[in-house]
């Protein structure tokens, strides 16, 4: 098919629906041309179908923030994505997954915003607490692959978060040990580090990037740094834990079928 200019709403309507009905689609730049710029305006288009409906924003998060998978992606440089309050499991609460596509789950660490943050507000002036938390992502994509500019459009495949009890904000940040277990089981280990070297970091990458895209960014909202380690393909009926050196855990419980398709391996 020939590549055709965007269609910013058909492009939104295809992922949200997408998601909606748990039906995976083609990658979008199989048949269009979608820069960067593009891409953050069909998210944008796409978090406002969603607003229209009933859902309220609630935060950021950033995607691709660690270097195995910008090297997978081919890119160098992390993505900005929002949350809303319908995609928040409570902490200890439990999750039905059977309408997601092929589900993975990731160890992260959690900001709570304190003021809307500009580039070059201090990083304590910006952010109230810290926690730990997981983040379910999911691409909308068949077979879990896309483009740069396909993850983007996608909302940087955002699914479901939980966050932690709020903490503190400790004096560093940049090598906290992070633990993923599945029912008791630790399935990966890694480090704050591998979150672009310093969770901080990729808060002022945030605000960069939320400048230059939207959205803006609000005082009350919770701001998902970015993975610590691979994410894991994510069953029904398993309870999944994040611990972060110092900060806690954060953790739910699956429940519902085998989602509708499901892609092997970590990424
Ligand atoms: O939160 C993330 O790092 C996901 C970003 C998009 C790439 C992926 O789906 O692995
Ligand atoms: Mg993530």
């Amino acid at each position: 098919m020939t590549a055709t200019s965007i269609d910013t709403a058909d492009l939104a309507a295809r992922l949200d629906d997408a998601a909606v009905t748990g039906t995976p689609i083609p990658q979008l730049a199989d048949t269009h041309r979608v820069d960067v710029d593009a891409a953050y305006a069909v998210q944008q288009a796409l978090l406002a179908r969603r607003t229209d409906r009933g859902e309220r924003l609630a935060g950021a998060k950033m995607g691709l923030t660690s270097q195995a998978k910008m090297v997978q992606v081919g890119v160098d440089e992390p993505i900005l994505g929002q949350l809303t309050d319908t995609t928040q499991v409570p902490d200890g609460g439990s999750v039905d997954i059977s309408g997601l596509i092929h589900p993975r789950v990731e160890p992260e660490i959690a900001f709570l915003l304190d003021r809307p943050p500009t580039p070059g507000t201090p990083f304590t002036d910006a952010v109230r607490a810290v926690a730990p938390a997981l983040e379910v992502i999911d691409s909308r994509y068949a077979n879990f692959t896309f483009s740069l500019p396909d993850v983007i459009a996608d909302n940087t495949s955002a699914a479901l978060f939980t966050v932690g009890p709020w903490q503190p904000v400790p004096d560093g940040l940049d090598n906290l040990g992070v633990l993923l277990d599945i029912d008791g089981h630790t399935v990966q280990t890694g480090s704050t580090a591998a979150i672009l070297g310093d969770p901080r970091r990729a808060l002022a990458a945030g605000v960069a990037l939320a400048d230059r895209h939207g959205p803006d960014l609000r005082a009350g909202w919770i701001f998902l740094a970015g993975a610590a380690t691979a994410a894991v393909p994510l069953a029904p009926g398993v309870h999944v834990r994040a611990t972060v050196q110092g900060l806690g855990t954060a953790a739910f419980t699956t429940t519902g079928g085998t989602p509708l398709t499901t892609t092997g391996g970590t990424r």
